[in-house]
């Protein structure tokens, strides 16, 4: 498929956030104009911005697609309301969470859509599972990779290995 690449972050703290970014995943990859490329590992990391909610569980893929970045937007949204997201408090807890981190046609600026997302390149939650699929691409000036090493990671672990979004796997073997 020869469609331009976008780099998603997603992540949840409520419900079975494990089964919950499964079925996200999926959904993303049976939509017609979406081609699922690339899942990172699991990670569980300690809650960023506002402290006093659970440890969510992040992670990181690829996908390749026909769609415009805010016809993206509006699926990913569309999915996340499937699962029950109901709006909340910003940076609350959730049961299901989509960013889109970057992609191949390179800077997006819209009132509703920011990419490269505004705060993806400082953030652990979102860099270390990045680093896992896409070391190479350039964030804010710098690769994930180099990013990802120098950001503070206290608290985060890998929960499961790749697969662990596959209706069967749970090849990871790490408990989350
Ligand atoms: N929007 C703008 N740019 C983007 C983009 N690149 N990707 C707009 C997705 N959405 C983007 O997002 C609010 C609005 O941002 C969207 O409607 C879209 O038009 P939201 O998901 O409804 O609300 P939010 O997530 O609470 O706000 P925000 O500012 O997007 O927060 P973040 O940056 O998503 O952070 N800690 C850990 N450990 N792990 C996490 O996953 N997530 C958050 C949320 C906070 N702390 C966390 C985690
Ligand atoms: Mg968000």
């Amino acid at each position: 498929m020869n469609w331009p690449i976008y780099w998603l972050g997603i992540g949840a703290n409520i419900g079975d956030p494990k089964s919950q970014m499964a079925e996200a995943i999926g959904l993303l990859d049976g939509h017609d104009a979406i081609s699922l490329v690339d899942v990172a590992p699991l990670y569980k990391t300690p809650p960023w911005g506002k402290t006093d909610q659970p440890f969510f569980l992040n992670s990181a893929l690829s996908i390749s697609s026909a769609m415009e970045p805010l016809e993206l937007l509006d699926v990913m949204k569309s999915i996340e309301r499937d699962l029950d997201r109901r709006p909340g408090e910003r940076w609350g807890p959730r049961p299901i969470d989509l960013d889109i981190l970057a992609w191949e046609g390179g800077a997006f600026d819209h009132e509703r859509l920011q990419v490269p997302h505004p705060r993806a390149h400082e953030r652990a939650f979102v860099l270390v599972p990045l680093s896992d699929i896409a070391p190479r691409l350039v964030l804010a000036g710098s690769a994930v990779a180099a990013l990802a090493a120098s950001v503070d990671r206290t608290g985060v672990s890998l929960a499961a290995i790749g697969g662990w979004h596959q209706p069967s796997g749970n090849s990871g073997g790490v408990q989350s």
